[in-house]
């Protein structure tokens, strides 16, 4: 039988596919059992506890670099979204316990707040894939882009990868006689950025540090100026984000430190279960308790190197995922396949933590930062997520001094307040407060 490679030669050229970065790729998916890493040598990765006093010293300098405009929102939006069960970009879906805002509304709302708190402008860049990109301008643009200037946001979608036949390693070809290609992963933003012209873009108009969130988490501090002013002390290229991780099972990377002395993420997919499980005897806690979530800060000039490609020793590897891709075999028969047949290749973010120079883990707390949207019932919900913000709103109404009965849901608009310091100050200077009721959205 013909090699339906061969076949689809003139397709695969037309995409402008490296045929032997994937040939390379798919001979380590095939090898991968006989490259062991071993984990045994990881040990817990050093972070800022909640409770150190730099903190304090940090804030002020974050608060300046905000205001001086050398902060930039950055949100990766370009997945797929399929657990959540969603037609459509994530961004559009109603997160929030009774506006039932959309997660884009929201994250523009913050930061509008930070806009006004810091008097300053705050560029947002948000990068989308070629699947989602028309969806998501078109939802900003309906919206009159939730009261931002159209020219503060900027969109930019990021690469692609083919599928391969996980047996063969041939490149799947879709139904529509086209190579199958899906995003290559949030690891990809640092590619695109730089392609993208976003990197210059932000160095003309002066930003330096990009705060780097999810699209999936309503209660991220999108622009945090403890964050920021820790990562300006230590002069880190990348920051990031932990909390303790809540079981040993949670979903969410490891913080870890290498022989080498660098840090890295190992994701919970890879690290032994044992390890996971593993008690620290000191503490009593998990050996492995910082969990990512998925929040960073990424210096511009470091984004530059990693993403430009001139030095292959700083590219960020690929990672494989097995997966069901439907494609068309070589008699030209499309077929749906019940298994996964094929492998992806993406690249993650956190992968950059051992690339750079000075990287630095800051403590937070999970219940004021982290409650994602990823699954469509149960942990990690919309449920759970809307519960985790009325909770918020709740502490927030209390430490205010209400005492509260019969509140169920509440929510609190980010231009109301953002932090709970902030609510209690405006809330307090209220001439009338909102009456306290079941469902009660504390407005602007
Ligand atoms: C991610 C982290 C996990 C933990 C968790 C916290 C990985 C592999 N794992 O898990 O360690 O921090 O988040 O919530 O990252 N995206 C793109 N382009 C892509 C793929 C994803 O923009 O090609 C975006 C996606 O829109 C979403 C985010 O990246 O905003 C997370 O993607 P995910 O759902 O694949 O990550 P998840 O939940 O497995």
């Amino acid at each position: 039988m013909m090699d339906p490679n061969a076949l689809n030669h003139d397709v695969i050229q037309a995409a402008g596919i490296d045929q032997e970065e994937i040939a390379a790729l798919f001979q380590k998916w095939t090898d991968r059992s006989m490259q062991g890493v071993d984990y045994s040598l990881l040990s817990p990765a050093p972070y800022v506890a909640l409770n150190d006093p730099v903190r304090m010293k940090a804030q002020s300098l974050g608060e300046q670099a905000i205001r001086d405009g050398r902060v930039a929102a950055f949100t990766v939006a370009g997945g797929q979204g399929t657990r959540l069960g969603y037609d459509g970009p994530k961004g559009e879906f109603p997160a929030t316990p009774v506006q039932q805002k959309p997660l884009f509304q929201l994250f523009a709302e913050k930061i509008r707040a930070a806009e006004a708190l810091y008097n300053t402008r705050i560029y947002w860049l948000i990068m989308t894939s070629l699947q989602n990109d028309a969806p998501t301008q078109q939802f900003f643009a309906s919206h009159d882009f939730f009261g931002l200037r159209e020219s503060q946001v900027r969109f930019f979608t990021q690469g692609q990868m083919p599928a391969v036949d996980a047996q063969t390693g041939n490149i799947l070809m879709s139904e529509s006689g086209q190579v199958a290609m899906s995003p290559d992963g949030h690891g990809g933003s640092l590619r695109a950025l730089v392609r993208s012209g976003s990197v210059d873009f932000l160095r003309n108009n002066g930003v330096d540090t990009l705060s780097y969130f999810q699209v999936d988490n309503p209660l991220v501090q999108s622009i945090d100026p403890t964050f920021i002013g820790l990562h300006l002390l230590n002069k880190a290229e990348i920051s990031s984000k932990m909390v303790r991780k809540a079981y040993s099972g949670e979903k969410v990377g490891h913080f870890c430190l290498r022989e080498d002395g660098r840090q890295s993420v190992v994701e919970y997919s890879d690290l032994p279960h044992e390890l996971q499980e593993k008690i620290d005897p000191e503490t009593g806690e998990l050996y492995f308790i910082a969990g990512s979530i998925a929040i960073h800060l990424l210096d511009i000039d470091f984004v530059a190197r990693v993403g430009g490609g001139v030095d292959t020793e700083l590219a960020l590897p690929f990672h494989f995922a097995h997966k069901k891709v439907p494609y068309t075999d070589s008699s030209g028969k499309h077929v749906v396949p019940d298994e996964p047949n094929a492998v992806k290749f993406e690249m993650f973010i956190f992968d950059a933590l051992p690339l750079a120079k000075q990287s630095l883990i800051v403590e937070t707390s999970r219940e004021d930062e982290f409650s994602p949207i990823k699954n469509a019932t149960g942990v990690d919900s919309s449920e759970s997520s809307k519960s985790d913000q009325s909770a918020q709103a709740r502490r927030w109404l209390e430490a205010a001094g209400e005492a509260l009965t019969g509140l169920e849901r509440v929510e609190v608009s980010p231009l109301f307040a953002c932090t709970e310091e902030a609510f209690v100050e405006r809330w307090n200077s209220l001439a009338e407060k909102p009456v306290i009721k079941e469902d009660l959205y504390i407005q602007p």
